[in-house]
Formats: structure tokens, C-alpha cells, sequence
């Protein structure tokens, strides 16, 4: 397990692929990011995006994509909030990605969020945290596959 583990985390350190999301554009709940923020923040730090798109999604298919959710409290209105409005996802490359992309987005909270980075520029609540990012390989697979198919990445 522990082999595997470090494999993985030698293919995340080449160059590998994250989905990215920035959370519902719009609405009056909280301050907004622009799209553009986000995505120049990105590039300026050194990310590759190979794959991009806006949805609406229904209710359902905001929880399928927080399923690993289903039995935290805060289920019902993350999932009510994700699919108020549109959403942005992006397949996201880079090197050291899950360590760069954290710093990048900010902790979840972005009460706790360091100086500077996404979620303390744009964030007004835990719940209403501006971004989504893969927290590792296996997430980022699943998470990518849900949106995704292999003709919409490039690259
Ligand atoms: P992150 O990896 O930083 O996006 O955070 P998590 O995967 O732990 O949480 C997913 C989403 O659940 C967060 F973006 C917001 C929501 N959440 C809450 O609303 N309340 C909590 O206490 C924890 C998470």
C-alpha cells in the first residue's frame, strides 16, 4: 500500500492532471470571484489548462459530485448552493500538482486561508469557498471522467 502510495505520488510529481472548479458564478449569497481572476491566477502560477467548460448542473448531479459527502450535515445546501448557479470546471496540469494547487486555493476555510491566495481573496464562508480542487490522484480521476471525456482535454 505504502509502495503504491509513493508511486502515485511520483506520477503526481511529472505533470499530472487536477479538475478544478470555481463554484457558482452569480447570485446574491456572497461575493463572487471573476472567472478571469481565477483562471489568470493559475497561468501566472504555472498550470496548464487542458480542459475547460461552464455547466448548471441539476441537483442531482451536484451530488453525485460531491458523493463522497453524502453523510456530512452540510450536504443538502452544499449541494443546493452548487447547483444555484453555473459552474466553471477545468482539468488543470502541472508539476508537484496537489501540493501547488492546495497552496493555490487556500485551506477550506478560507477564514484560515493564507494571505494572497484564492479563497482569502474571494471566499466569504466555508460552504461558499469560491473553488473546488482533486485532492489527490484517485479523486482527480473520478472527479475529471464525471465532466470530461478524453476528446474535450488537449494536450
Ligand atoms: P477542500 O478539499 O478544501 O475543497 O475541502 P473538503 O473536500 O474537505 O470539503 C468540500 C466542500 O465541503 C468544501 F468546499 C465546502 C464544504 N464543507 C462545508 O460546507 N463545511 C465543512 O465543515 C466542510 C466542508
Amino acid at each position: 500500500m505504502i509502495q503504491m502510495q509513493s508511486m502515485l505520488d511520483a506520477a503526481d510529481n511529472s505533470g499530472a492532471r487536477r479538475l478544478m472548479c470555481i463554484k457558482v458564478l452569480g447570485g446574491s449569497r456572497r461575493r463572487y470571484a471573476n472567472i478571469g481572476d481565477v483562471i489568470k491566477t493559475f497561468e501566472e502560477n504555472k498550470f496548464k489548462i487542458v480542459g475547460m467548460k461552464m455547466l448548471h448542473l441539476t441537483k442531482k448531479q451536484a451530488e453525485g459530485f460531491y458523493a463522497v459527502h453524502s453523510a456530512r450535515p452540510f450536504f443538502d445546501s452544499l449541494t443546493t448552493f452548487m447547483s444555484s448557479g453555473p459552474v466553471v470546471v477545468m482539468v488543470l496540469e502541472a508539476v508537484d500538482v496537489i501540493a501547488r494547487l492546495r497552496t493555490v486555493m487556500g485551506a477550506t476555510n478560507p477564514a484560515n486561508a493564507a494571505e494572497g491566495n484564492i479563497r482569502k481573496r474571494f471566499a466569504t464562508g466555508i460552504e461558499y469557498n469560491v473553488i473546488h480542487g482533486s485532492d489527490a490522484p484517485e479523486t482527480a480521476a473520478v472527479e475529471i471522467a464525471y465532466y470530461f471525456n478524453q476528446l474535450e482535454l488537449v494536450g
